[in-house]
C-alpha cells in the first residue's frame, strides 16, 4: 500500500473531509463522478415535470412560486457540475454524457405531471424524499459535494413545504379537488419510494460507498425513514397512500409497506419509462437552442482576457 493509500484511509478513518488536490483513489474519484454526475443531470432533467405546468399554474402567485422552484433546481443542477468539474471532468462532457444516454438521472423523472396536483405531489412526495436522501450527503466525504448539498437541502425544504401546502389546498377543497390530489398521490407514491435506488441486496455501490463515507444509510434505510415520515404527513392531509401492506409495526417500530414493482424500476432506468424520450430530446434541444448564449460568453470572455492581457502589458 502506498503512503498516499495509507493518508487517504487515515483520513476517512477520522471522519475528515478529502478535498480536491488531496490524493485520492481513482475508484473514489470515479464513484463520486458518477454519483454527482447522476445528482446534477436529475435536477436539470427535473426542471421538465414542474416547468410543464408554469403557464398553467392556478394563480400569479402559484406561478411565482413555481417559476422560483423550478430556477433553484437549475441552481442546484449548476452547484453540483461545478463540485464535478473539481474531480478532473468537463461539464461539456458530463452533458454530452447525458444526452447520448450514457449517464442516469433519476428514474422518477421519466413520470408525466398530469394535473396541477402533480406538481403538489412532487413537492411533498419528491422532494421529500430528494431531502430524506440528501440531508446524509451534507456529511459526505468529498468537501464540495458535501458543501453544495448543504445550500440545496435548504432549498428543498422550501420546496417540500410548498408542495405539501398545494395538497392540502386540494385535499380540503371541493370533492374534485380532492379526488385530484388523491389520484396524484397514487401515481407518485411507488416512484417516489424507488428514488432511493434498489434493494440493498441488489445495490452494487452502497458498500463501498459507505466504507468511502460517501453515502452514510443505505437505500432501504433511507427508503424505510420516507414511508415513517410520509403515514402521519399524509393522515393530516387526509389522504392515503396506495398500499394495503402499509401499516405500524410495533415490533420494529417502523411502518412495514408492500413489495415494490422493481422490473418498473429497471425499465425506466432503462430508458423505457413514460417519459425518457421525450424529456432527452427536450433537453438536447435547449442546449442546442443555447449554443448561441454559451458562444456568446466564451467570446466575450475571450476578448476581456486579451484587453487585459493588453493593459497588464502598458503597464509593464
Ligand atoms: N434512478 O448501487 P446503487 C433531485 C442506479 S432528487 C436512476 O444503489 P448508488 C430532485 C445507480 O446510479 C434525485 N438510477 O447506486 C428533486 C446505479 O447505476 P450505475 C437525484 C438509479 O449510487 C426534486 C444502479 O442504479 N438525487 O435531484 O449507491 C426536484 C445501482 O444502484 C436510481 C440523487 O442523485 C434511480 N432512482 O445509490 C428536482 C442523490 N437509483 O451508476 C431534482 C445522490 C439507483 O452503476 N445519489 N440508480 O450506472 C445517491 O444518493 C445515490 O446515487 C442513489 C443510488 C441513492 C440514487
Amino acid at each position: 500500500m502506498t503512503d498516499q493509500q495509507v493518508d487517504f484511509d487515515a483520513m476517512i478513518e477520522a471522519d475528515q473531509r478529502i478535498e480536491p488536490r488531496d490524493w485520492m483513489p481513482e475508484a473514489y474519484r470515479k464513484s463520486l463522478v458518477r454519483q454527482i454526475a447522476q445528482h446534477a443531470h436529475s435536477e436539470i432533467i427535473g426542471m421538465q415535470p414542474e416547468g410543464n405546468w408554469i403557464t398553467r399554474a392556478p394563480s400569479l402567485k402559484r406561478k411565482a412560486i413555481l417559476m422560483a422552484k423550478v430556477q433553484d433546481e437549475a441552481g442546484h443542477g449548476l452547484y453540483l457540475y461545478s463540485a464535478a468539474e473539481t474531480l478532473g471532468v468537463s461539464r461539456e462532457d458530463l452533458l454530452d454524457q447525458l444526452h447520448a444516454g450514457k449517464q442516469k438521472y433519476s428514474s422518477i423523472f421519466n413520470y408525466p405531471t398530469l394535473t396541477w396536483a402533480d406538481v403538489g405531489a412532487i413537492g411533498w412526495l419528491v422532494d421529500g424524499a430528494a431531502i430524506t436522501n440528501q440531508i446524509p450527503l451534507c456529511r459526505c466525504s468529498y468537501g464540495p459535494y458535501a458543501r453544495a448539498m448543504v445550500r440545496i437541502c435548504k432549498e428543498e425544504s422550501f420546496h417540500q413545504r410548498q408542495g405539501y401546502e398545494i395538497l392540502y389546498t386540494l385535499a380540503n377543497g371541493t370533492p374534485a379537488q380532492h379526488q385530484m390530489a388523491q389520484d396524484a398521490v397514487d401515481r407518485w407514491w411507488w416512484p417516489s419510494l424507488m428514488m432511493f435506488g434498489p434493494a440493498d441486496d441488489e445495490s452494487a455501490h452502497s458498500a463501498q460507498s459507505m466504507a468511502w463515507n460517501i453515502k452514510r444509510h443505505s437505500n432501504d434505510e433511507l427508503r424505510q425513514r420516507f414511508v415513517d415520515m410520509c403515514v402521519p404527513q399524509a393522515e393530516i392531509l387526509g389522504l392515503s397512500l396506495p398500499d394495503p401492506d402499509l401499516r405500524w409495526n410495533a415490533e420494529r417500530g417502523h411502518y412495514d409497506f408492500g413489495p415494490i414493482d422493481w422490473d418498473e424500476f429497471w425499465r425506466v432506468v432503462k430508458g423505457d419509462g413514460p417519459c425518457n424520450r421525450q424529456r432527452i430530446a427536450n433537453r438536447v434541444k435547449a442546449h442546442e437552442d443555447g449554443r448561441w448564449v454559451r458562444d456568446a460568453a466564451l467570446a466575450y470572455a475571450s476578448k476581456q482576457r486579451a484587453r487585459a492581457a493588453q493593459t497588464k502589458e502598458h503597464a509593464a
